[in-house]
């Protein structure tokens, strides 16, 4: 996620390890000492790019710099354009075969480039459907390199769920660019039956020293055989908990408080008589949307509390949504922190991610303290969420995939329902805003005064590339 959590480029000389399993100061925590590789395994059209994007996408907000763009189809489109039709995927296809093998080989060295660069997990996402082929990744990723292995396999036997898939992702594909969705979904279920001649489910006695996951329909049943340590666990426990049933999710702040009003930040002040018609019209909306099974969540701070007052469904309080802790600045303005402690205040500006409040907390322990939050978010149906500016940036930028230096400057206005659908591999975001007025709390990023533009950049980059090691070379191309 952040640049800073990457390890040097350079080995350390001695065997020493260094762990950090708490953040220090400006750091994120850092739970991965040794490069972790995940393949993911199973027929087509098994949801392999909908765990790899997820899981990703999960990892990093975290704070584990993970990739998962090592997807094969990719790899072959890039190299070939022989794809007419499913013939291509005959395991009798001689030609075929040799260009997906040196497919898998090719992104196999981009995915240890990359981890050698600083990555800390890289997800390969391809079907590595048969035994030989896993024995070939083990030998590369772990006897060569030295890093971890584990390999994610999606078993479903559900042809609903299969089809789902298709109709969702598969009939999109380039490689179906001029077919129309009948023909495209005959031609990918022709693909499977290829695939399906060689298919071998990973086997605990015939490769007993892999470690690996497997999962049943969508999660019915889970299979754990010698998992690692702390980041596969974390990755079994993630899985473990998502689903595919469609739901929405809401989020939105309070109505607007009268510390709002103020321009004061924390504290725990009751609505402003703006921030109770928003109580109401919130209420209106979602009475229209009519929502099956609505939940709703809110912080322990009154404002929010206030805010669902009116809205007819069952109501949980999380301490962990409540706003972020400002410390010694509580309650007050951003004018008064300046005044008071300048230079905090030009810290926060500078690395607003990692700034932690004195005696109160930064953004990178919000990510923290809310995973239990996401995590039980993934679990659940129809959710409405009501909390606060910081953390609503922290739960959006884990749906929006946003990196942790654009998190802290997302836009959460006042009086706006953020309503969150599932999509193919992500989630559509609409902000409706309620018509109550509110006031504007977004600080924007100052302009630092000395810096430097893009081109000037470019060329500095290009200047030092030609006198860095090849590994940084690698990095900047
Ligand atoms: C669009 N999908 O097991 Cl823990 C539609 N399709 C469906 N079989 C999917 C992805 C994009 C997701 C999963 C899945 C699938 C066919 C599948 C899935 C797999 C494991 C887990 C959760 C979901
Ligand atoms: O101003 C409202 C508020 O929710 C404060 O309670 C909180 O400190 C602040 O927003 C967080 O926003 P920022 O991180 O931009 O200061």
């Amino acid at each position: 996620m952040s640049p800073e959590t990457r390890r040097s480029v350079i080995p350390p000389a001695t065997e020493t390890i260094q762990t950090k399993p708490f953040p220090i100061r400006g750091e994120r925590a850092n739970y991965v000492n040794s490069p972790h590789v995940i393949a993911m395994v199973g027929l087509p059209a098994r949801g392999k790019t909908y765990i790899s994007k997820k899981l990703s996408r999960y990892l990093n907000w975290i704070g584990i710099n993970t990739r998962a763009v090592f997807n094969l189809g990719e790899y072959r489109r890039h190299a070939t354009t022989a794809y007419k039709s499913h013939e291509f995927f005959r395991p009798d296809n001689r030609e075929a075969m040799a260009i997906r093998t040196q497919c898998c080989l090719d992104a196999l060295q981009d995915v240890c480039s990359w981890l050698e660069c600083g990555g800390e997990v890289a997800v390969f996402d391809a079907t590595n459907s048969t035994m030989d082929r896993r024995r070939l990744i083990q030998d590369i990723v772990v006897n060569k390199m030295g890093f971890k292995l584990f390999f994610v396999e999606s078993v479903c036997d559900d042809p609903k769920i299969v089809e789902q898939n298709i109709m969702e992702v598969k009939v999109n594909s380039p490689d179906y660019k001029n077919m129309n969705m009948e023909a495209a979904l005959n031609d990918f279920l022709l693909r499977i039956e290829h695939y399906k001649e060689k298919y071998e489910p990973l086997d605990e006695t015939q490769e007993s020293d892999l470690s690996f996951m497997k999962i049943y329909n969508t999660g019915e049943k889970v299979v754990v055989h010698k998992h690692e340590g702390h980041i596969q666990s974390r990755i079994v426990y993630y899985l473990m908990n998502i689903h595919i049933t469609p739901r929405t999710i809401y989020l939105t702040r309070h109505g607007e408080s009268e510390q709002n009003v103020q321009g004061r930040i924390g504290g725990d002040s009751n609505l402003s008589l703006r921030g109770h018609s928003y109580a109401a019209a919130l209420s209106n909306f979602i009475a229209q949307q009519d929502i099956a099974g609505l939940r709703v969540w809110t912080s322990w701070l009154k404002r929010t509390i206030q805010t669902v007052e009116a809205i007819p469904a069952p109501q949980e309080r999380w301490k962990a949504l409540n706003e972020i802790d400002a410390g010694i600045c509580e309650e007050m303005t951003y004018e008064e922190i300046q005044e008071r402690f300048p230079e905090d205040f030009a810290a926060r500006d500078q690395s607003k991610f990692t700034y932690r409040y004195p005696r109160g907390e930064s953004y990178e322990d919000l990510v923290a303290r809310l995973e239990p939050v996401i995590m039980e978010l993934e679990r659940q149906g129809n959710v409405l969420v009501v909390s606060h500016q910081a953390v609503l940036r922290c739960l959006l930028a884990y749906f929006m995939d946003k990196s942790a230096d654009e998190l802290p400057y997302l836009q959460v206005p006042l009086h706006t329902v953020i309503k969150l659908t599932p999509v193919a591999y992500g989630c559509r975001v609409e902000h409706i805003k309620l018509p109550v007025d509110a006031v504007d709390t977004h600080r924007p990023k100052p302009k630092e005064k000395y810096s430097i533009n893009n081109s000037i950049l470019k060329w500095l980059i290009i200047f030092l590339g030609k006198n860095a090691g090849p590994h940084v070379q690698k990095m900047l191309a």
